[in-house]
Order: structure tokens, then sequence, then C-alpha cells
């Protein structure tokens, strides 16, 4: 689907939309997060209340935690269903599942200001601090039941979105869809421990290794760290289980960039950026190819893990100058 033909609709048309098919596979992003599997969710469990069927595909193994609202779908034979994509900002981001249903993608609802409008139609709120947010409206412009378990999955959406309502893409907004996600049984300290203050044995083994990587850059206001293959293999932590590292990285005092590389093969890694204003994250990633929001973005590059640190530090040293927070070359 080429750029110009993607149309951007309201939250009206998109209800619309859903209400005129009847069999839906609904995309989520490789690694998945708690946004694109709680938004996924809770359109599934939103279909499944107006008598559609849907089956919800992630291109990567739904890690254990989530099985408190991600159960099993049901199955959609893929030529008769009509596809949507939750918060999969662009088709590269579809992973495995990408040779099977690049171009195809109906329906994308998304929250990220870099989507690469792929989809034939887009239902985007950049503003929003999650695709939860979005489906949360969707879901009410739909008129349909929403039950518990569909609020558990909204909630673990925006609160893992926004670090637990820390993060500066929290708006008035987020706190009022959340208050209305109060009315549910969602038990919100129960998932907030889940998801933010729950962590294995092997995961802190492997943040002790991490932090000895530390590296700074320009008069401090960079962070790097690296988590090599090694690191993983040592430790037994996988893809899932770093999902939290890059937190680390901007919780240094002075840091405006935090740069996370993860090692995803021999020659290849992916980079998780957090940033703090006046520097854009997403704008440094999309430098490389890569994308995301203002404060959290990411990209995968290939090369050395020399090569792969220069590149990122050489493009978040740009947009340092580029916003005039450092002066003074130190590299
Ligand atoms: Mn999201």
């Amino acid at each position: 689907m080429s750029e110009k033909t993607c149309k951007d609709i309201t939250l009206g048309a998109a209800a619309r939309f859903l209400k005129r098919n009847d069999d839906y596979i609904i995309l989520t992003h490789a690694s998945p997060d708690g946004d694109t599997l709680g938004s996924a969710y809770a359109l599934y469990y939103g279909l499944k209340e107006i008598g559609k069927s849907a089956e919800i595909l992630c291109p990567d193994l739904i890690p254990a935690k989530y099985s408190y609202f991600a159960v099993k779908t049901d199955h959609i034979k893929s030529e008769k269903a009509t596809v949507i994509a939750v918060d999969v900002a662009d088709e590269k981001l579809l992973g495995a599942l990408k040779d099977s249903f690049a171009g195809k993608v109906k329906l994308c609802i998304d929250h990220h200001i870099s989507n690469t409008r792929y989809a034939e139609k887009l239902l985007l709120d950049s503003k929003a601090s999650a695709a939860c947010e979005i489906m949360y409206e969707l879901l009410v412009k739909l008129k349909v039941n929403i039950n518990d378990v569909t609020a558990k999955a909204l909630y673990t959406g925006i609160a893992t979105d926004t670090g637990c309502f820390k993060f500066s893409n929290v708006t008035a907004k987020t706190h009022l869809i959340t208050a209305e996600l109060f009315d549910y049984n969602i038990d919100a300290a129960d998932i907030n421990r889940l998801m933010f203050d729950t962590k294995s044995k092997k995961l802190l083994q492997l943040e002790r290794m991490v932090l000895d990587t530390a590296e700074y850059h320009f008069d401090d206001k960079c962070i790097l760290l690296t988590v090599t293959e090694e690191m993983q293999e040592k430790t037994g932590c996988s893809g899932p289980d770093l999902e939290g590292i890059a937190i680390i990285s901007r919780s240094v005092e002075g840091v405006l960039a935090g740069v996370t590389i993860k090692q995803t093969g021999k020659e290849e890694f992916k980079i998780s950026l957090r940033t703090f204003e006046p520097l854009d994250a997403s704008e440094i990633c999309r430098s490389l190819g890569g994308g995301g929001h203002k404060g959290a973005a990411g990209v995968t590059i290939s090369g050395t893990l020399d090569m792969v640190k220069e590149k990122i530090l050489s493009a978040v040293k740009t947009n340092m100058e580029k916003t005039n927070v450092w002066a003074s070359a130190d590299k």
C-alpha cells in the first residue's frame, strides 16, 4: 500500500468499518508489549460482543505475564479475513508476519507519529498515550459492552505505555479514560505490580551485567547500555525479558538520551532510545530507518557493535546540536 492511498479515518468511520465485516485478523507488532497486546485483545473482545469472529496473530510468543487477558482466540482463514493492525507503526514491525501480511492491512489503529501509512485506512491519534486510549474510545463508539477483562487489557496498555503514568505522553484524557476503567474490576495495583515491580532472578543478574557496560557521552548527557548475546545466554534471558531494560537508561541524573543496544543477531542490534526534551527520540531513530514517539523510539541496525554505537551516537549528536542542548564536542 503506497503512502498516497492511505486514508485517515475518524472513530465513527472505524466503528462502521468494524460493523461491516465478519471475520477479522488482528495483528500486533513483534516483541509484543502491553499496549499492542492490550489493544489487540480489547478489540478482539469488542468484536466478539457484536457477534464477529476474530483471531489475534502475534509475530512472537506472548509473554506469560499477560495471560490474565491474553486468551486463545478464534482461528480465521486468512483468505476471508479483514486484516487490522494495532499499535504497529510500520510493516517492518510485523516481524515474522510481515511476508504474509504486507500490503494486506485494511485498517491500522495507532498512536505513533512515525506511522508509515502502510494500511488502507488509518485511525491515528499521535496525542494518545497508548493505542489502548484510542481503542477505548472506539469500543465506546461501537457501544459494545466492556467487561472486566477488556478493561484490564485496556488498563495494561495505558499503564505500560506511560511507564505507570509517569511519562510526558500522559494527558488529562489519559487519566479520564483510566478513571472510566476503574468502573470495572481491574485490580490495577495487581497489574502494576506484575508489570513494573516484578522481575525474575535471571533478569536481575542480567541488569547487573548491563550496568557494567554503561558508557557516558556528550558531557554525560547520553548514556549507552549494551546487552550482548553472551549476556543473554549466560543468564538465560531472551527477547521478552529485555523489554524493560531500556527504562534503566532514563533514570540517570542529567541524562537526556538513554541508549540501550540489544544484540539480536551476530551482526544485528536493536536500539531502544529514551529521550527527554528538547531531544526527539522519534526523529533520531527515523534518521536511521526506525521510528517511535518523541520520548521513546527504536531502530534495528546491522553491523558490528562498534559501528552500531557510532551510528546511534552520531544521530544523537546531530539532534543535540540541532536542539542546542550540547555545545562542545567531547567525541
Ligand atoms: Mn503503544
